[in-house]
């Protein structure tokens, strides 16, 4: 007899017998559903279930191909109500009744403990399973990451959904947003570990919203399939966690350097102009954006003949003066016989099908389009193709992937009718399973095609949506904001928890992308921003001027100091985006990930923040606002700005006015600095001051270099 709690819902039998093979522990029960946990690594499990004794096969987006597990052997025992498998960190404890699983740390303290443990219902409208886990809150526990999300950044007591959204003007609570990050992590005690449900569908999370002592999370369809990592510290889950779904190569230099963008700059005349008074008014710059208007009519792979008639010369004398160019594509294609990339897709079977046979059709910028299915190979390997005009023969340095959600107007649900089919690398299945992949298989594609083409040098591609492991192929930024004080803590808060996510690489459209900010508000953008790693103001164009100038000349100034800044900062960015590549560990750590110390005291810290090892910094987020309250850790602490010394252990306010934002850097550190430039490649850089912050005792810091590019 299958056990259920309540109408519809089942749980596993008992288990009936347990065998060890290669590298998981398989656990039969008596009514079909088995258990397999993976030992991947000391402190990284996986556990997958099915429910009718029949595997799916073991395809992930998710999981980097690079990755070995080192697949170290636990010991297994059990006794007649327990089944125990221990690793050298861990202790997992397989109740026999149910399977419910506790794990452990090596001093019997309970990390992580099911409640109803997995268990799943009837989905009869799809015909399916919904996939659910429950687990047992723990005293004190806090809970963090899934990516974008506009909240604060603890999660306890919310629930959220992840199914990539257009949210045009999204706000503080709106869920979900664009990007479908499926890992969270839980804190109590000193006790930290990650969870990272492995599950395309449609999914949920609740943290201890629904009822008070359980959070759960679940999927309308596929296996329960979710990986555990233990820290203790935060910082080591989420280092675990980009060891499983990977982490980015390096990017060139200049793509941590600051980005102008806007809706749209054009004609050519326009994208000169913006770039000669950069130059003008010494605001460092490296990059430009084009947005959808440099094409024709909005096709994808097209120059529009009036505005931009001569693409390779604006590029090479944009390139002259530093800037490298950057062009926004879409995965919508116009349905136009008159169009190469169109034809080429439409007989070669390229583009997504309804379920009873024709192509999905949608209205986006373009018109009615087509959609390139992106979850097959032949399609990415297209794709990657087509980007040999823009950027071999044109010379664009990178590309801007926008609306791949996917993203369509004028239909309720925003995105393809449910029934589309895609290839899923070889596993067809329809749009349910494919929707949260598809920003990220067509990131992935673009980022092939743009690696290719730049032949050796070093590619930047930026999504709007993505899945987890998003990270190895490009950055993101957080959509459309909106120019509101609100908005700038929204930003800050959607930018540490991507960073813990899993995705580092990321930033917020500087100002707010509707709507105007004061000379105020963008100046105190432009200094969050610095810290951030994706470093790019945007505005919809729907108003005035969003450039460092179109605030009047105190606002300038302000602005020129903390480009300035930025730019000074680089090698030591550059070396923190060094540790995020090899080490995986986030660029951006909350104060509870980024401490040795009681990090449940920072549970519930909202904007304070660690960039790299050595530097901390809090925003100053309210208007007319003159300062912020900072918390300073143990240890000794120098303001970066008049470098007066402090020590830690103590909340302060910091005064800070227009000229700064609190910044501390820790006490025996060195913080390797640019001398002044224009843009990252204006002279060869033979110069670093390392700037020395003085202890007594040993702090170690590292800076790493190379070419920079290529
Ligand atoms: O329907 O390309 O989030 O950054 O400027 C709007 C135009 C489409 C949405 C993006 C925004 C971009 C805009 N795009």
């Amino acid at each position: 007899m299958i056990p259920h709690f309540e109408n519809y819902e089942y749980h596993p039998g008992n288990a009936t017998r347990f065998i060890w093979k290669d590298n998981y522990l398989e656990i039969h029960t008596d009514n079909y559903v088995i258990l397999r946990i993976y030992v991947l690594e000391e402190n990284i499990l996986r556990f997958r279930y099915t429910t009718n004794g029949l595997w799916e096969d073991d395809f992930s987006y998710a999981v980097d191909p690079k990755y070995t597990p080192s697949n170290p052997g636990p010991e297994i025992t059990d006794d007649p109500e327990t089944i125990f498998l221990e690793t050298k960190e861990l202790k997992v404890c397989v109740r026999k009744v149910f399977v419910f699983i506790t794990i452990m740390d090596k001093n019997d303290r309970i990390i992580n403990e099911d409640e109803k443990g997995f268990h799943w219902e009837d989905f009869r409208k799809y015909g399916g399973h919904i996939v659910k886990q429950s687990k047992k809150v723990q005293i004190g526990e806090a809970f963090y990451g899934l990516g974008d999300k506009p909240v604060n950044l603890n999660l306890r007591g919310k629930r959220f959904k992840n199914w990539g959204t257009d949210e045009y003007g999204y706000n503080a609570d709106t869920d979900p947003l664009y990007k479908n990050i499926n890992v969270y992590y839980g804190l109590h005690g000193n006790i930290g570990y990650g969870i990272f449900l492995d599950n395309t569908f449609k999914s949920f999370f609740d943290f201890a919203s629904e009822r008070k002592t359980v959070t759960s999370f679940w999927s309308d369809g596929g296996h329960m399939n979710y990986y555990f990592f233990y820290g203790p510290s935060l910082r080591r889950a989420a280092e675990s966690y980009t060891l499983i779904t990977g982490r980015p190569e390096m990017p060139p230099l200049w793509a941590l350097g600051y980005q102008q963008c806007k809706w749209s700059y054009q004609p050519d005349s326009q994208v000169r102009e913006i770039a000669d008074k950069m130059r003008a008014l010494q605001i460092p710059c490296d990059a430009i954006y084009l947005d959808i208007d440099y094409m024709d009519g909005f096709r994808c792979f097209t120059w529009d003949k009036e505005k931009f008639p001569d693409p390779k010369g604006l590029v090479a004398y944009l390139d002259s003066i530093g800037f490298r160019t950057m062009v926004i594509i879409d995965p919508g294609i116009k349905i136009d016989r008159a169009y190469d990339v169109f034809n080429e897709a439409f007989e070669r079977g390229y583009f997504c099908r309804r379920a009873d046979g024709p192509y999905v059709k949608g209205k986006v910028w373009p018109g009615e389009c087509h959609f390139p299915d992106y979850t097959h190979p032949e399609v990415r390997e297209w794709w990657s193709g087509l980007f040999k005009g823009i950027i071999e023969d044109t010379g664009v340095a990178g590309v801007w992937n926008d609306m791949n959600e996917p993203a369509l107007f004028e239909v309720e649900t925003k995105t393809f009718p449910l029934d589309v089919r895609h290839d899923y690398d070889g596993h067809p299945c329809s749009h349910r399973k494919a929707h949260n992949v598809y920003g990220m298989q067509m990131a992935r594609a673009t980022f092939d095609g743009v690696k290719k083409y730049l032949k050796g040098r070093r590619p930047l591609v930026i999504t709007r949506s993505g899945y987890n492991g998003l990270q190895r192929f490009t950055c993101v930024w957080t959509g459309d904001n909106l120019a509101t004080w609100e908005h700038l803590m929204i930003a800050h808060q959607q930018t540490m928890r991507l960073s813990i996510s899993g995705i580092s690489f990321c930033g917020s459209d500087i100002g707010g992308f509707i709507g105007q900010p004061n000379g105020e508000l963008f100046v105190r953008w432009m200094q969050q921003a610095i810290f951030h790693p994706f470093f790019r103001t945007h505005s919809s164009g729907d108003h005035g001027e969003q450039e460092p100038w179109s605030f009047g000349d105190e606002y300038t100034d302000y602005v020129r100091i903390f480009i300035n800044m930025r730019y000074k900062l680089l090698p030591y960015i550059y070396t923190t985006f060094y540790q995020y590549h090899k080490f995986g560990t986030p660029m951006l750590l909350p104060l509870s990930f980024g401490t040795d110390q009681d990090a449940q005291a920072f549970a519930n810290e909202q904007m304070e923040c660690y960039l790299g090892e050595h530097v901390l910094f809090s925003p100053v987020i309210h208007p007319g606002a003159r300062g912020t309250t900072v918390y300073l850790p143990s240890g000794s602490w120098f303001d970066y700005f008049n470098k007066q010394e402090f020590g830690g252990d103590q909340e302060m306010f910091v005064e800070a006015d227009l000229g700064k934002i609190p910044t501390f850097i820790r006490g025996g550190a060195i913080i390797p600095h640019f001398p002044l430039m224009q843009y990252t490649r204006e002279h060869p850089v033979d110069t670093i001051e390392l700037q020395t912050y003085y202890k007594e005792g040993i702090t170690v810091s590292h800076i790493y270099f190379d070419e920079y590019d290529g």
